[in-house]
């Protein structure tokens, strides 16, 4: 069956209404295709995203968790608007806390490590995490990696033999002054220990306005903007030059040349991030330099300060951003492993389910601030947006499409679309060519809960329009509208699910499952019907005719009891 509406699209004499701007797939395509690529195709042509790699001294929790699934929702949202994309995560395995952590259990470091990098992987699994690679700094790969960075460091002079005499804090891995200590602890409370020793340094200080130029020229270079004064407050301050070296304890990267040193534990973590690109063999490889590193507020200065002028030294680009995520508390309390109120990823995955979670991490608070988990938000978020919003749209648009148009796409019943099914199509779909350019600026700087808030505002808008419409009055009294008004449900549901996908990739599949749509057909580009080929004042890219699948529920509601 041949859709009526569709033969608009070959028809010369009816302009479009709306200004049509392909984006999205038109970036793949080869000038022979599409003419000549613009500047900006080229440039958004890769994504390379990091997690921090974690500490395996640790099982991995809600923390973890909301990094891992920020940077996901990323790398996903940038393949589906037609980027190359590189998702990196992994584990920091050498330091003296993890030597520690092992003697206090009576392992080997390395039986240490390789257990506990199990359970991070693990999480990759539990969260449905895309990454493409997982990086371990007990690697061979690494090793060299770290090694050629070093010898880079040498041979521009800005390493030299000294002896190291101050704090140390080895829960943070962290030299510090004795002026920043507050009540004989580290900042952040940790204990500290003094410690003197033989020690390479690196002349950071020699880089406090080279760093300041830097960050002149890069405005964007750390966010929130906020974090990025601090950071600049820091630098302008002075800088101190920075132990690299540890002569105390063997669990790390031998200096080359000089075995009786192992590498500070992060140069050696930070190189991660090049290593994974394939650095020394690759040089620097096609996703370098990385366009995010996302990290906890608590090690913003390791990755906004040193890390760019290690690589500075090294004469390699450093990374086009870094942001700075706030810190979540459980129930009020502050998450601590004395407390023992560390909330397990896999604790949540199985209570509320893998998207519910990553739902909430995302929706819950402004990215780049704090906040507080607690049960009962989560399952209010989950029940309110995710079941009755979303899930009930679904619900009630397909069961009747299976109730009554026989179990297949409705037809669109010319002529065109009425006011009110116009609004909800450029609000869900034409729009969203405004949507999307939203949503991309949006994704860009990391602002997850702004882009859910749209969504699920669509989705109102949805459910507003199905009241309004009543199709189940209408079978009787006029069969043809309701069948139209089911296929600007299905349509909406259609935008709504595409959108959803970085997020909550398993429901928003299902979702587009039920409603038939090729797997090939879900990108960004495809919002607007079959992608920017096929210009139409407002998208139908839903079949008539098209046999869907039995409905099924995908946003189950969570029991109240459950929450207790
Ligand atoms: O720092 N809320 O590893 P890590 C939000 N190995 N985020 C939290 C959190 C909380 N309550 N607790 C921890 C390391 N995090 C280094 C990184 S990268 C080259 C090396 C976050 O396992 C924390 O902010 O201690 C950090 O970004 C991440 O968990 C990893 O912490």
């Amino acid at each position: 069956m041949k859709h009526p509406a569709a033969m608009r699209w070959g028809r010369k004499d009816t302009p479009p209404q709306l200004e049509y701007r392909p984006y999205g797939l038109a970036l793949n395509r080869s000038p022979s295709q599409g003419g000549e690529p613009k500047k900006t195709d080229i440039m958004r042509d890769h994504y390379y995203v990091t997690t921090p790699i974690y500490y395996v001294n640790d099982r991995p929790h809600i923390g973890h968790a909301y990094t891992s699934v920020a940077c996901d929702a990323l790398a996903r949202y940038m393949r589906l608007d037609g980027r190359r994309v590189k998702f990196l995560t992994g584990t920091d395995e050498h330091g003296q806390k993890i030597e520690k952590t092992a003697k206090a259990q009576h392992i080997t470091p390395q039986e240490l490590v390789d257990s506990v990098s199990v359970s991070f992987r693990e999480m990759t699994g539990l969260l449905n995490l895309s990454n493409d690679d997982f990086i371990r700094t007990t690697e061979e790969r690494h090793k060299r990696s770290v090694q050629a960075v070093w010898k880079r460091l040498e041979a521009s002079g800005d390493i030299y033999l000294g002896k190291y005499a101050g704090w140390y804090a080895v829960r943070d891995e962290a030299f510090y002054a004795e002026s920043e200590l507050i009540d004989g602890k580290a900042p952040s409370g940790a204990e500290v220990e003094w410690v003197e020793e033989p020690s390479y340094f690196f002349r950071l200080s020699a880089w406090r306005e080279r760093l300041l130029k830097f960050y002149e020229e890069n405005p964007g270079f750390v966010m929130p903007a906020s974090r990025f004064n601090e950071v600049k407050r820091f630098v302008e301050g002075g800088l101190q030059d920075l132990s690299v070296s540890r002569t105390s304890f063997s669990w790390g990267v031998p200096v080359p040349g000089d075995e009786a040193h192992v590498m500070y534990v992060w140069f050696d973590a930070l190189v991660n991030y090049l290593t994974a690109t394939g650095y020394p063999d690759a040089n620097e490889g096609e996703f370098w330099p990385a366009d995010l590193h996302m990290v906890g507020k608590d090690i913003l200065r390791f990755h906004a300060v040193y890390w760019p002028a290690f690589l500075l030294s090294a004469g390699i680009a450093p990374p086009k951003r870094v942001f700075a995520h706030g810190w979540w508390t459980i129930e009020g309390e502050k998450m601590s492993k004395s407390l023992g109120n560390a909330i397990a990823p896999g604790e949540l995955v199985e209570q509320y389910g893998v998207d519910q979670t990553r739902y909430f991490l995302l929706r819950e608070v402004p990215f780049g601030n704090d906040g507080n988990f607690a049960r009962e938000a989560m399952v209010r978020r989950i029940n309110s947006e995710l079941a009755n919003n979303i899930g009930n749209l679904a619900q009630r648009t397909l069961s009747m499409i299976a109730k009554h148009c026989e179990g297949s796409v409705p037809v669109y019943h010319e002529p065109a679309f009425t006011p009110e099914d116009r609004a909800l199509l450029e609000r869900v779909l034409v729009t969203s060519e405004k949507t999307a350019a939203e949503m991309r600026e949006a994704m860009e700087s990391c602002r997850f809960q702004e882009a859910l808030s749209g969504i699920v505002e669509a989705a109102s808008k949805a459910n507003e329009y199905i009241d309004a419409m009543a199709p189940w009055k209408l079978k009787k009294e006029n069969p043809e509208r309701m069948e139209s008004v089911l296929y600007v449900l299905a349509e909406s549901l259609r935008g709504i699910a595409i959108m959803l996908q970085p997020f909550i990739p398993d429901s928003a599949g299902r979702l587009l499952d039920l409603l038939a749509v090729p797997q090939d057909k879900r990108m960004f580009a495809h919002l607007h019907a079959d992608g920017p080929e096929k210009p139409a004042d407002i998208p139908h890219a839903l079949k008539p005719g098209t046999p869907l699948p039995a409905p099924v529920g995908i946003f189950p509601r969570i029991a109240e009891e459950k929450a207790a």
